[in-house]
């Protein structure tokens, strides 16, 4: 068994801050204290030792929109490694028709190359009494989280009584159900209004998908779970519309939690319009990149709490594949990369500019991932027996993003140009040193699936909650005789 010492590094947490060491033995964290000795010692002067970040949402190797995202599991775990990130949570998609359980072969099937440990979300695109029953071996299988699609109209988009059906039956299996939240019936409105007019360019897919689209769709679908009864989940939170709608709902005691992208914090719509179509397409990605007004609101939410995770999305397509959608907006492939620029934007923008504390990165990078999706403390902590997934974090490292030296296999990248500060020194992933002062040292095959936890009993005390799908008899006298 090898044993790895991390020393003179400071531990940061979600919560604490303090100097110690860490010892690993065979991928597990066996001791932290002063002064330890008797292994590889790796160090961490002037470092901050972090708990790895998780990524809980990637769109790996996925078919989409015609064509398959290009990082796959070995190119996108690589890339998540070299920026800190030490587990992906990525997504089992079955095509409509398609069973869970097969879908789930499918994912496992590409995963085998993985990097880094990983686990999937499995996605409801179609509702039937095959998927209902199977959502239960899927939950027994450690797969806990469900996302639905309120946009796609026509390929992968569910219906509101589809989605009412399925956030009961995770009620019962104490599932955390999760949204894409834009109106697929407007988008799919205004796209083909904005094609009529002429307006067949990249911006066109910023203009056919307003904040309000995505506003009414968190507010749909926190309504839909509150009468479910189960916990909700809204993926990529882009603007203040939807930001606001999870904020009354978690005022209000409902189990509602929102995800930022690092891109939607950092990048804005100007990237659509004042661009050549090459660089506009490239970013095209749903939710789009908002204005300045939503970009103040999702770092509040980030500092205020009613944000919990920030995310990638990450789902790269080449240039080659962008031009697809050459003449036709709507063809583009939606999806932009950031899994190895997540932690290392973040840190820049965030911890740095004083808009979120060191902890607070560490919890909404980490630790607030790995309580929400059933996987704490064996990820997303740095205590005696969590598994080994540390990033050593430069503060003083620094580079210039480009995409001539990242490891994803696209051939450009959406942060080109941007100068960050805080990089990882050493990212280990269950204990194997994986970046070794900048240096990938590849573990293609080293990643295991990890089993995740279904929710515990949830508090709806706080919550309007009641079971609207009980039966609810009433004493009635005077009942008229029925018609004539
Ligand atoms: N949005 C994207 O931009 N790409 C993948 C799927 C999604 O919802
Ligand atoms: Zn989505
Ligand atoms: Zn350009
Ligand atoms: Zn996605």
């Amino acid at each position: 068994m090898t044993t790895t010492i991390i020393k003179n590094g400071t531990i940061v947490t979600h919560d604490l801050t303090y100097r110690a060491d860490v010892r690993v033995d065979g991928g597990k964290i066996t001791e932290i204290g002063a002064n330890l000795s008797g292994g590889t010692e790796l160090d961490a002067t002037g470092c901050y030792v972090m708990p790895g970040g998780i990524d809980p949402h990637t769109h790996l190797e996925m078919p989409f929109m015609g064509t398959y995202s290009a990082d796959d599991f070995e190119s996108g775990t690589r890339a998540a490694l070299a920026g800190g990130t030490t587990m992906v949570i990525d997504f089992a998609l079955p095509s409509p028709g398609q069973g869970l359980l097969d879908a789930l072969q499918m994912w496992s099937n590409k995963s085998t190359r993985a990097h880094c440990d990983y686990s999937y979300h499995m996605a409801i695109t179609w509702w039937s009494q095959q998927v209902f029953d199977e959502m239960k071996e899927v939950t027994d299988r450690g797969i806990t989280s469900f996302k639905h699609f309120l946009a796609y109209k026509g390929a992968l988009m569910v219906n509101d009584d589809e989605l009412f059906a399925s956030f009961r039956r995770l009620r019962d299996l104490g599932g955390l159900a999760m949204v894409h939240a834009e109106n697929g019936d407007v988008v799919a409105e205004l796209s083909a209004k904005l094609l009529a007019d002429g307006n067949s360019g990249p911006e066109g897919h910023a203009y056919s998908r307003p904040p309000q689209v995505e506003g009414e769709a968190t507010n749909r679908a926190i309504m839909i779970a509150d009468m479910a009864g189960v916990p909700l989940y809204v993926v990529h939170t882009s603007c203040e519309d939807s930001h606001e709608a999870i904020r009354r709902a978690r005022q209000q005691g409902k189990r509602v939690y929102g995800e930022p992208l690092i891109q939607h914090l950092t990048l804005d719509e100007s990237e659509y319009f004042n661009a050549d179509w090459d660089h506009a397409a490239r970013r095209v990605m749903s939710p789009p990149f908002r204005n300045k007004m939503h970009q103040d609101s999702l770092w509040a939410g980030l500092s205020a709490g009613s944000l919990s995770v920030v995310a990638t999305d990450h789902c790269a397509f080449t240039t080659d594949q962008k031009r697809f959608g050459a003449g036709d907006f709507t063809k583009i492939p939606n999806g932009t990369g950031g899994l190895e620029d997540r932690m290392p934007m973040l840190w820049t923008y965030g911890v740095m500019t004083g808009r979120i504390t060191m902890n607070e990165f560490v919890a909404v990078t980490s630790t607030n991932v790995a309580k929400i999706f059933g996987m704490y403390p064996r990820k997303g902590a740095i205590s005696v027996g969590s598994d080994a997934d540390i990033v050593v974090w430069d503060p003083a490292k620094s580079k210039t993003i480009s995409a001539k030296h990242q490891q994803s296999a696209i051939d450009y990248n959406v942060f080109e140009g941007k100068a960050v500060t805080g990089l990882p020194r050493y990212t280990l992933t269950r204990g194997r040193v994986a970046v070794n002062d900048g240096a990938i040292i590849g573990a293609e095959g080293h990643g295991e699936f990890v089993p995740r936890a279904a929710n515990g009993p949830v508090n709806t005390a706080l919550s309007a909650w009641k079971d609207l799908t009980a039966p609810r008899p009433i004493q009635r006298s005077g009942i008229p005789a029925s018609g004539v």
